[in-house]
């Protein structure tokens, strides 16, 4: 698990995040979706998407972007305790949109990336450590999950 001291260094960051909550989820898909564009072929809604500025004029997209984000802050935010959102989670993701745990681990470096752009002076080698451990924890758990729903 994480110390008190690295999830602390993950919800300051996450404040961050949070005061543009659009903006970043919108940057995160659009980074997920050019980084790796086998991860699009997922979304019906986003199929009409196809060059980078159609996905930056997507009002559709920066919606997703703010619930993919929110529900990750609410995750992070149980500091490991996240049982009770996870599952649910898990289980669309798992059965509805058979989302494997290597796209979990792309969006977590995608997030990584696009928090770095946007905050490089408050996110730190320290802080960036925290947030990838947080995001392992995440994807572990995800992944247990997965087995359960049989995915
Ligand atoms: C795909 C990661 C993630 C990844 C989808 C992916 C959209 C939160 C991918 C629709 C798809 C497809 C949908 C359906 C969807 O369904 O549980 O409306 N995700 C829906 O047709 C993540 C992560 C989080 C997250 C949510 C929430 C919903 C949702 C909330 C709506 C409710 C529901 C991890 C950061 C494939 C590109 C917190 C990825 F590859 F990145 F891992 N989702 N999603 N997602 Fe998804």
């Amino acid at each position: 698990g994480l110390s008190d001291q690295e999830w602390q260094k993950v919800l300051t960051i996450w404040g961050k995040v949070e005061s543009d909550l659009p903006g970043h989820g919108h940057a995160v898909l659009m980074r997920l979706f050019q980084d790796h564009p086998e991860t699009m072929d997922r979304f019906e809604k986003f199929k009409d998407l196809k060059t980078p500025d159609q996905m930056k004029g997507s009002e559709a997209l920066k919606k997703h972007g703010v619930t993919v984000l929110t529900q990750l802050g609410k995750i992070l935010k149980q500091k490991g305790n996240h049982e009770s959102e996870l599952k649910p989670l898990a289980q669309t993701h798992a059965t509805q949109h058979k989302i494997p745990v290597k796209y979990l681990e792309f969006i977590s470096e995608v997030i990584i990336k696009v928090i770095a752009e946007k905050h490089s002076a408050d996110f730190g080698a320290d802080s960036q450590a925290a947030m990838k451990k947080a995001l392992e924890l995440f994807r572990n758990d995800m992944a247990s999950k997965y087995k359960e729903f049989g995915f």
